[in-house]
């Protein structure tokens, strides 16, 4: 089964939770803090591989998450960081944010792996909280947590030519002859299912040849294989047509001609493609009818038609030289324009509600506070308190119209407010 597009999780590692510790040794009374940081979370990593060629695993696995880091412990000990988790993707593979649709890497060649989330920081540990005035800090930080995105891989093939035309018109016979590649040739419609890549080498240049499945008139409406895998040529640099000049299966290679180029329009930018057409099957015409009433059309526009025999090789070499000729002048596809952001650290918010009782604070950053407090700890609670000041809260409730003496709950904990 082929597989050329998916949509996966992916998770970067939280980063560990600092620790609160003091140091005690023998003789040693009251040792400073020495609580360690957290460790940072493992990344979520991209890598292209030119050895894969489908994202038919990704079918299996669709969730991919790094490890977290490991808490600090005492002593200054800085817990370990969590292992980053290492996706392989074939070559070509685009990846983009499944809300937003925005292109965040495209992952072109096999040398760049791609740090697609980082993951999150490690907490301090209480060893960095000790001040002249507060030397027994009984709290630490907690971890970042590691951003979640859901991501979409397209596999868009990255080659120089594309081979395009109706089915059984003789494309993959022809890549197996100009290239290495095996496809499977058959005499019926639709023997190729999904794109075969080779490489040819002619004349001291090298080139990529993508061979796709056969189009039909009606391709752009789900008629045969539908069109979607033309994705596999939208990166090609030129096209190289194939028709069945012999007209087998009593079919009229001009009509088919315009059908195809019919369905190339309705797929979007690829008739504005240079493209060369290969009239094959010349070895079972009766004459050059065909060939001539193709060449008469096509050639005031600008398009050389080259009359072949993939079977017998027959003019192969003069389709060769053209086509390297056009493909040594053209420039070579750029990467999909990125717009990857780093990612900004989750929106922090608080939101506060008036009861009967009181006023209530809840959101992502009083979550944090509290996660950072002991609250059996004098010093600590008056770091709460200066933490809830520093992120606006205290204002906020003043403006709400909470008094001293009123009762503000946070996280089922209830305290009494206090400027
Ligand atoms: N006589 C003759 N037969 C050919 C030639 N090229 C291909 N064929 C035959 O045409 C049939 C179809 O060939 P394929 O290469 O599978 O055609 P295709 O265009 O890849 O077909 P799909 O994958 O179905 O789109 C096979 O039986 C080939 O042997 C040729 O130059 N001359
Ligand atoms: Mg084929």
């Amino acid at each position: 089964m082929f597989v050329d597009k998916v949509k996966i999780k992916i998770k970067a590692g939280d980063g560990g939770n600092g620790c609160v510790s003091f140091h005690r040794e023998k003789f040693v009374q009251a040792g400073g803090p020495d609580g360690g940081d957290g460790g940072r979370g493992g990344d979520v990593v991209f890598i292209a591989s030119d050895r894969m060629h489908t994202l038919m695993d990704f079918r299996y696995k669709r969730s991919f998450e790094a490890e977290n880091g490991k808490d600090g412990t005492n002593g200054r000990r800085t817990g370990t960081k969590g292992q980053s988790v290492e996706t392989i993707v074939p070559k070509g593979t685009v990846i983009k944010d499944a809300e937003t649709d925005r292109v965040l890497a495209d992952m072109f060649t096999t040398d760049a792996p791609r740090v697609l989330l980082k993951g999150g920081q490690g907490g301090y540990g209480n060893q960095h909280f000790a001040t002249a005035t507060r030397q027994a800090p009984n709290y630490a930080k907690p971890g970042e947590r590691g951003r979640a995105l859901e991501v979409v891989l397209e596999l868009k093939s990255i080659a120089d030519l594309g081979l395009v035309g109706f089915p059984n018109v003789g494309k993959s016979t022809l890549l197996s002859v100009v290239t290495s590649a095996k496809p499977k040739i058959a005499n019926y419609h639709f023997t190729t299912l999904y794109p075969n890549l080779g490489i040819c080498e002619y004349n001291g240049y090298s080139f990529v040849v993508a061979d796709i499945p056969g189009i039909v008139e009606g391709a752009s409406h789900g008629i045969g294989l539908g069109y979607d895998f033309l994705r596999h040529i939208e990166r090609t640099r030129m096209l190289l047509h194939v028709v069945d000049i012999s007209g087998s299966e009593d079919r009229d290679p001009v009509k088919d001609f315009d059908a195809i180029m019919a369905e190339l329009e309705a797929y979007g930018k690829l008739k504005e493609k240079k493209m060369i057409v290969a009239a094959n099957k010349m070895d079972i015409c009766e004459n050059d009818d065909n060939l001539n009433r193709l060449k008469a059309k096509l050639e005031p526009m600008g398009i050389e038609v080259y009359p072949v025999s993939a079977a017998t090789t027959q003019g192969i070499e003069a389709l060769l030289t053209a086509v390297t000729r056009e493909l040594r002048n053209m420039p070579y596809i750029e990467p999909f324009e990125e717009e990857y952001e780093e990612p900004a650290p989750e929106e922090r918010s608080f939101e506060i509600t008036k009861s009967a009782y009181g006023y209530e604070v809840s959101g992502s950053i009083v979550d944090e506070i509290v996660r950072s407090v002991n609250f059996g700890d004098m010093d600590s609670l008056n770091y709460f308190h200066n933490s809830l000041r520093k992120s606006g809260i205290i204002d906020a409730l003043r403006r709400a119209g909470a008094k001293d003496g009123d009762t503000v709950t946070i996280q089922e904990m209830e305290f009494e407010f206090t400027e």
